[in-house]
């Protein structure tokens, strides 16, 4: 595999199908890297320990995360898995929030609001240039500015994942800034 897909592969197992291989992870996320490589080739997938090592230092993104012994493996956000459950903390949110979207999506959100689909969490970016891309993933990319600062003295909770990625359960339309 390219270190791109081996990066992907281990995205979709991690966040999204550990038992496509047979992979248990614990409820904080966390796989034995031994486990996942040996589930992947199980799967006949062509996967290494330098691979899944090389996916965890490489990218702008930091997905994922080592444990301090070097044996284990998580993803530090993005879950869909039911296996999962982080435990983020609740932490105040800067005044104001950016989320990258389509334009195809906005009559919905305008709507909905920003709902997480399959995901547990919506993601929200700290910078405007963050959010770009994050849109651009999904075609046209329109970037929605978020009342963070109101939602929170609303109730609304607020976490940061390790890697300053924000997360909160849903952010309702009254808290967008839209065209
Ligand atoms: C949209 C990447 C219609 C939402 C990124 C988004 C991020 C709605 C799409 C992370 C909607 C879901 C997450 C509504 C939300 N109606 N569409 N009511 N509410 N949407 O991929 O935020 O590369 O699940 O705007 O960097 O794009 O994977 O979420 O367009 O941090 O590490 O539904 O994934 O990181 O798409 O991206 P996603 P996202 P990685």
């Amino acid at each position: 595999m390219t270190s791109e897909d081996a990066s992907k592969f281990i995205a979709y197992i991690l966040r999204h199908a550990p038992e496509s291989i047979g992979l248990r992870l614990d409820a904080q996320g966390w796989a034995g890297i031994e486990a996942l490589v040996a589930g992947a080739v199980a799967a006949g997938r062509d996967l290494t320990t330098a691979d899944v090592l090389h996916a965890v230092d490489s990218g702008a993104k930091k997905r994922y995360e080592l444990s301090a012994d070097g044996l284990s493996i998580r993803a530090l956000q993005g879950h869909s898995t039911p296996q999962v459950s982080r435990s983020f903390e609740a932490i105040a949110p800067p005044p104001l929030l950016f989320h990258g979207t389509a334009t195809r999506f906005l009559a919905s959100i305008r709507a909905q609001g920003l709902l997480p689909g399959s995901r547990q969490h919506v993601h929200l970016s700290a910078d405007e240039a963050t959010a770009v891309l994050v849109g651009q993933r999904h075609g046209k990319a329109h970037v929605l500015r978020v009342d963070a600062g109101r939602m929170h003295a609303a109730g609304h909770v607020f976490h940061r994942a390790e890697n300053g990625v924000w997360l909160t359960a849903a952010v309702p339309p009254e808290f967008l800034f839209l065209p």
